[in-house]
């Protein structure tokens, strides 16, 4: 089913439709304002680590180009917009002095969104860690844990009172497993003790988080963003089912449960806990406290064979075939009904709130033609699956409040560079012009002529 306004009916009058970015991703301006590095500057300009050693200097540049930018938001018809802000700007060094002009950025980009009736969104941490911090051991020390909480405090205190909603992180499996045990994110460690470390003061950061910003602005409600793996064997047998039990407790274990159990997993403890570092007193509780909501990204699924080799360690699993025959220009598999699958699994494994699906998109890299429009018609195809699923999931009753399109606009895509584009609206990087795609207008659409009110769902 395409047709937008029909399946925009499907949806309930109060439903949520955003667009979703990252401060690193768009913003450019990296050492204006009085920003510092960030790991991800630090990362990017080391050769070898992103591809054709793309940064983030400009990016979209969408700090010079605020007020064009939400004007776009506008356009495409949504009423939230889900944005991360950049710790690097308003504490700079990680701790110590508190830059006004990076809090007055974020001032404006509220006020910018309220004056055009959208709600805002915001993560604290989309990956771009002040630099300095890793002079302690950035996400390996227990001590940033402690300048992120008084960072999340420092940002509510300003900007608190202009937030619709707020999540402590974005995809932690991100910044601790890509980036400190496969080396392919910032800061490209690769050593599964480091890893450990990262792990548990991630989740502790989020759990110290929590609790600052409820101290602050008790009102916001508060959530964490996922990018929950739909874990699927590879084949029937008993050694692809056992691994795939074991990738779930890896890949989402190592982060639902603290946070929704208040426990790692057993198996988890059981091969890698000597490598953790000391889980202490209260941590496991102020890492578990009620959420508001949470957020599920979602592009793939992740197919799993056991790994019977020698040198395996847990999960020891390996890649299985592809089951979808189509893919996104990224490699990545087109697989529906495994978003589905996923979220009720969750919903059966855990205690968890609402939710909203706050990333889902498709990378192609298709350019404008020669008649000034992007034909990208698989990502439209891909947002209709996915957001009939979404539809699916509603009508069954999981409370799914809202859906964010991944993303507003072509960026920079983390090792990746510039080079696959995620955007409803196309940019050129010559010249800062954006283009709103084939995708965008049908998304707009969607958005649009949402019918507001309190309609039935399908
Ligand atoms: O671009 C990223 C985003 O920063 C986090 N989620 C996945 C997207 C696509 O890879």
């Amino acid at each position: 089913m395409t047709d937008p306004k029909t399946l925009a009916s499907r949806f309930p009058g109060d439903f949520t439709f955003g667009v979703a970015t990252a401060s690193f991703q768009i913003e450019g301006a990296t050492k204006e304002g009085g920003r510092k590095p960030s790991i991800w500057d630090a990362f990017s300009n080391m050769p070898g680590r992103v591809f054709g050693r793309h940064n983030g200097d400009v990016a979209c540049d969408h700090y010079h180009r605020l007020e064009q930018d939400l004007d776009l938001i506008k356009e495409m018809g949504v009423s939230s917009y889900r944005f991360s802000i950049a710790w690097p700007r308003i504490i700079p060094e990680g701790v110590g002095w508190v830059n006004e002009k990076g809090l007055d950025f974020y001032d404006r980009l509220l006020d910018g969104c309220k004056a055009r009736g959208i709600k805002t969104f915001a993560t604290l941490y989309h990956w771009d860690l002040p630099l300095a911090l890793l002079g302690d051991g950035g996400w390996t020390a227990r001590s940033t844990a402690y300048a992120f909480q008084r960072y999340a405090k420092v940002v509510m205190a300003r900007l608190g009172d202009r937030l619709d909603a707020v999540a402590t992180f974005n995809e932690p499996w991100c910044s601790v497993w890509l980036g400190h045990l496969y080396g392919v994110h910032a800061p490209g460690e690769r050593n599964m003790e480091a890893a450990l470390h990262a792990m548990h003061y991630t989740n502790l950061a989020h759990g110290l988080g929590v609790e600052a910003i409820r101290d602050v602005s008790p009102n916001v409600p508060v959530g964490l963003v996922l990018n929950a793996h739909s874990v699927i064997a590879g084949s029937e047998s008993t050694e692809d089912k056992a691994a795939t039990e074991r990738a779930f407790d890896f890949h989402n274990g190592s982060f639902f449960g603290p946070v929704f159990k208040g426990e790692y997993p057993a198996s988890l403890l059981d091969a890698l806990g000597d490598r953790m570092p000391e889980v202490e007193e209260g941590d496991l509780a102020a890492i578990s406290q009620k959420l508001d909501w949470w957020g599920l990204n979602y592009y793939t699924p992740m197919r799993v064979l056991a790994d019977a080799s020698e040198e395996a360690e847990f999960p020891a699993t390996k890649p299985a075939p592809f089951v979808g025959e189509t893919v996104t220009d990224i490699g990545w598999e087109i697989w529906s009904a495994a978003m589905k699958s996923l979220v009720m699994d969750l919903y059966d494994r855990y205690d968890l709130p609402e939710m909203y699906v706050t990333e889902n998109g498709a990378c192609y890299n298709m350019g404008v033609g020669a008649d000034g429009e992007v034909d990208d018609q698989p990502r439209l195809d891909y947002y209709a699956d996915h957001l009939s699923v979404c539809a699916d999931l509603v009508s069954e009753g999981y409370p799914l409040r809202g859906y964010f399109a991944w993303s507003l606009m072509d960026n920079f895509e983390w090792a990746e560079g510039y080079r696959m584009r995620f955007g409803l609206v196309h940019v050129d990087y010559e010249t800062q012009e954006r283009t709103v795609k084939k995708s965008g207008k049908w998304y707009r659409d969607l958005a649009l002529n949402f019918p507001h009110g309190n309609h039935k769902t399908a």
